[in-house]
C-alpha cells in the first residue's frame, strides 16, 4: 500500500510500474521487521549468503555477476539539453534519446518480479541540509544496502509532505547485460535511471548519482557544494576540536583517513580522531562566515582489500555486525569473510566468483566492499547526526602519485587552493572498470562525479571563495610516493596523523613555520613528529622536496589539460595560478648547474604572473593535445 499522499511521488511510482510491469509493489517503510523479512527472502533465493551469526551477527555476503563489479564511467551519462552543459569530461547523451533508450530497456523488465519503492533522505531527516529521494528498484540487495547507506522509511515521506519535491531514481536490474548498461543522470529533471547493473555506485542511487552528480548541479545553482570528501574531527589534548574535509579519488584512502587511529603517543597525550563521513560532504557557508559540512550518508560502502587490524581497526570493527559484504571471499571453515590483506590465507575458501579458491589469483575482488552502518563505527563522531554539520578548518586534496607530489603542501590562499585541486592527477584504481595504475587528471577527485561542466565547477569553487569570510586553509597530500623499487616511502594509515597535526598547526592562530616552494608551503622535516616511528628523516626530506624541473613539466601537463580538455570556461584566477607556477618552476642556468633544485626560502621576491587573458591566448595558440 502506498505510504504517502504526495501526488508527485504517487505519479512517479505509477509511471515506473506501468513501464516495468512488476507483479508486486512493496513500499519500504524502514521497519526492522520488514528489513528482516527481506533478508530472509534474499537468503532463500540465494541473493545473500548468511554468514556465521555468532561471529558476524546479522552479516551477509553477496556476489555480483563477474561483469558487474565496479562503476562504469564510460556508460555513465550526464543528459543535459545542451551538450556543452555536461562539459568535456562527462559522457553526454541527449535527454530525449537517453529516456527513450533506457525506457525501452526497462520496459516490462520487472515482470515476475517485485518492485520496491524506497523513500530515503540524504542527510538527517528534516534538517535544512537534507534532501529526499525515491528510489524504485527490483533488487532486494539495493533495498538492503540503501537501508544501511541512507535514512530510509516513512519519516522521509512525512518530511516530504503532500507537495514536496524529491530526486527520482529508477533502477531496473534487467539481465545485468553489460552491453546495455546505462547510468543516466538528468540534472535538469532531478532524475536518475540505471539499467542492467546490480553493483554499488551504479545502483545505490543516493550515493554517487544523487549526492554527488545531481547534488553538485543543485549546489552550483543554489550556492553550496557537494564534494567527494571525507570529514573528520580532531580533538586536541585541551579538548578543543577542529574539522578537516579531504577529497581523494576512489580507492585512494578516504575511508582509512576518516577512521584513523593516531599513533600511541598522540593517544597518550589525549588526541582523538572521530569520523563524520568517509565519502561525501555537502558544504555550505555558515552565518559565521565559515564553511560547514555534513555527511549526507548513513553508512560506509568501503573497500575491503587491505583492511586489517593494523591498517584500519575501526573499519573492521564497524563490519562485525549488520553488514553486507559484496564480492569478498567466503571462509567455508567458519562461514566468515576473507580478503587479501586481512590475515593469513584461510585453509578453505570460496572466491568472489563462487568457486573454490586454489590460492591463485585474487580470492576477493580488488573492488570488493562492505556496506556497514555508521553507528557501528567505534570512532563515529558525536556530530554525525548534527543538523548544522561541522565547521571546516582545512580542506585537503590528495591522490595516488608514485612521484612528483610531496607528502604534504599548503596552498597560498583559497584561489591557489582551488588551483591545486583543479590540477590533481591520480593513478586509476579498481573502483571503476578499465585499466588500473594509469595517471589521469581528476580535479578535486570529482572527475567521475561532477554533474555539469568542469570549467563551471572550477568557477563555482572560485565564487564560493568570495562568499567565505573565514575560509578553511587548503592543502594537498600524497601518501603514495614510491621509491625506485616500488615501495611506499611513507608508512601511511595511522601515521598520517603526523601530517594532519602539521596541517592543523598551520591552521592555528599561531601557525608553525613552513618553507615556501614553487608549489606552496611544505613542512620543515623536523616539524613532522616522528616520535615512536622507525623512519629515516632523510626519506622524509626526500618526500618533502619539490623538484622544479619535475614541476615545470607538471605545469605544462596542467596547461595541456586546461587548454586541450577543459577549455574556455576556466576562471582567470586559475590561469593566473598556472602562470605563477610555471614562472616559479623556471630553472635558471645557475640552478641547472648545481642540481638538484629545491626549496627556496626567500619569500620576498615573487615573479610577476602574465595577465590571465594574455596567458590564455598564448596557451590556446600552442596546445592541441588531449582533445576529447
Ligand atoms: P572509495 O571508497 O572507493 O572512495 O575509496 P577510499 O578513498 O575510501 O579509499 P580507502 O580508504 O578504502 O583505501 C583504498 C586503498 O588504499 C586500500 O587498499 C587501502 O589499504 C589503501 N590505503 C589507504 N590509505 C593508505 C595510506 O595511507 N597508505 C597506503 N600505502 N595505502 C593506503
Ligand atoms: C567509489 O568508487 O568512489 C565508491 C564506490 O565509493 S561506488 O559507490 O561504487 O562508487
Ligand atoms: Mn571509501
Amino acid at each position: 500500500m502506498a505510504l504517502t499522499k504526495n501526488k508527485k511521488v504517487l505519479e512517479f511510482v505509477e509511471s515506473c510500474s506501468s513501464l516495468t510491469q512488476p507483479d508486486n509493489i512493496v513500499w519500504i517503510d524502514g521497519s526492522a521487521n520488514q528489513i528482516k523479512q527481506l533478508k530472509e527472502e534474499a537468503v532463500k533465493s540465494g541473493e545473500l549468503i548468511k554468514l556465521n551469526q555468532n561471529l558476524l551477527p546479522d552479516c551477509y555476503l553477496h556476489r555480483t555477476k563477474v561483469n558487474d563489479v565496479a562503476r562504469v564511467e564510460d556508460r555513465t551519462f550526464i543528459c543535459t539539453k545542451n551538450k556543452d552543459d555536461a562539459g568535456p569530461v562527462n559522457y553526454w547523451m541527449d535527454p530525449k534519446q537517453a529516456y527513450e533508450l533506457t525506457r525501452e530497456i526497462a520496459r516490462g523488465s520487472m515482470k515476475g518480479r517485485t518492485m520496491y519503492v524506497i523513500p530515503y533522505s540524504m542527510g538527517v531527516v528534516g534538517s535544512d541540509f537534507a534532501k529526499i529521494g525515491i528510489e524504485v528498484t527490483d533488487s532486494i540487495y539495493v533495498v538492503l544496502n540503501m537501508n544501511i547507506m541512507t535514512r530510509v522509511g516513512v519519516n522521509c515521506l512525512k518530511a516530504l509532505g503532500k507537495n514536496g519535491d524529491f530526486i527520482k531514481g529508477l533502477h531496473a536490474k534487467c539481465n545485468v547485460d553489460a552491453d546495455n548498461r546505462y547510468i543516466m543522470h538528468f540534472p535538469e529533471d532531478n532524475t536518475i535511471i540505471s539499467v542492467n547493473s546490480a553493483y554499488g555506485g551504479n545502483v545505490l542511487l543516493g550515493k554517487k548519482c544523487f549526492a554527488l552528480r545531481i547534488a553538485s548541479y543543485l549546489g552550483k545553482n543554489e550556492g553550496w557544494m557537494a564534494e567527494h570528501m571525507l570529514i573528520l574531527g580532531v580533538t586536541f589534548p585541551d579538548q578543543t576540536k577542529k574539522y578537516i574535509a579531504a577529497a581523494f579519488p576512489s580507492a585512494c584512502g578516504k575511508t582509512n583517513l576518516a577512521m584513523l587511529i593516531p599513533p600511541k603517543h598522540y593517544l597518550d597525550k589525549g588526541y582523538k580522531v572521530e569520523c563524520v563521513g568517509d565519502d561525501i560532504a555537502w558544504i555550505r557557508v555558515g552565518e559565521d562566515g565559515r564553511l560547514w559540512a555534513v555527511n549526507p550518508e548513513n553508512g560506509f560502502f568501503g573497500v575491503a582489500p587491505g583492511t586489517n587490524e593494523k591498517s584500519n581497526l575501526n573499519a573492521l570493527e564497524t563490519t562485525r555486525r549488520g553488514t553486507i559484504f559484496t564480492n569478498v571471499a567466503l571462509n567455508t571453515d567458519d562461514m566468515t569473510v576473507w580478503w587479501e590483506g586481512l590475515s593469513e590465507k584461510p585453509e578453505h575458501c570460496i572466491d568472489w566468483t563462487g568457486k573454490p579458491w586454489n590460492g591463485e589469483g585474487k580470492a576477493a575482488h580488488p573492488n570488493s566492499r562492505f556496506t556497514a552502518p555508521a553507528v557501528n563505527c567505534p570512532c563515529v563522531s558525536p556530530d554525525f547526526n548534527s543538523k548544522k554539520g561541522v565547521p571546516l578548518s582545512a580542506i585537503v586534496f590528495g591522490g595516488r602519485r608514485a612521484s612528483a607530489t610531496p607528502l604534504v603542501y599548503q596552498s597560498r590562499d583559497w584561489k591557489h587552493g582551488v588551483f591545486v585541486g583543479s590540477a590533481m592527477s591520480s593513478e586509476t584504481t579498481a573502483a571503476a572498470t578499465g585499466a588500473t595504475g594509469v595517471l589521469r587528471h581528476d580535479p578535486m577527485a570529482m572527475k567521475p562525479f561532477t554533474g555539469y561542466h568542469m570549467g563551471d565547477y572550477f568557477a563555482h569553487w572560485i565564487d564560493m571563495g568570495k562568499k567565505i569570510k573565514n575560509p578553511p586553509k587548503i592543502f594537498n597530500v600524497n601518501w603514495f610516493r614510491q621509491d625506485k623499487n616500488g615501495n611506499f616511502m611513507w608508512p601511511g594509515f595511522g601515521d598520517n596523523m603526523r601530517v594532519l597535526e602539521w596541517i592543523l598547526k598551520r591552521c592555528s592562530d599561531n601557525p608553525v613555520d613552513a618553507e615556501e616552494t614553487p608549489i606552496g608551503f611544505v613542512p620543515k622535516a623536523e616539524d613532522i613528529d616522528l616520535t615512536g616511528l622507525d623512519y629515516d628523516i632523510g626519506t622524509l626530506k626526500e618526500i618533502l622536496t619539490v623538484d622544479k624541473q619535475t614541476w615545470f613539466k607538471e605545469a605544462e601537463e596542467i596547461e595541456n589539460y586546461y587548454n586541450g580538455v577543459i577549455g574556455s570556461r576556466i576562471p582567470d584566477e586559475l590561469w593566473a595560478c598556472l602562470n605563477e607556477l610555471k614562472e616559479n618552476c623556471k630553472v635558471t642556468a645557475r640552478e641547472t648547474a648545481k642540481k638538484p633544485a629545491a626549496k627556496k626560502t626567500d619569500t620576498a621576491k615573487k615573479p610577476t604572473a602574465k595577465s590571465p587573458s594574455s596567458a590564455k591566448k598564448a596557451t590556446a595558440a600552442k596546445s592541441t593535445a588531449n582533445k576529447k
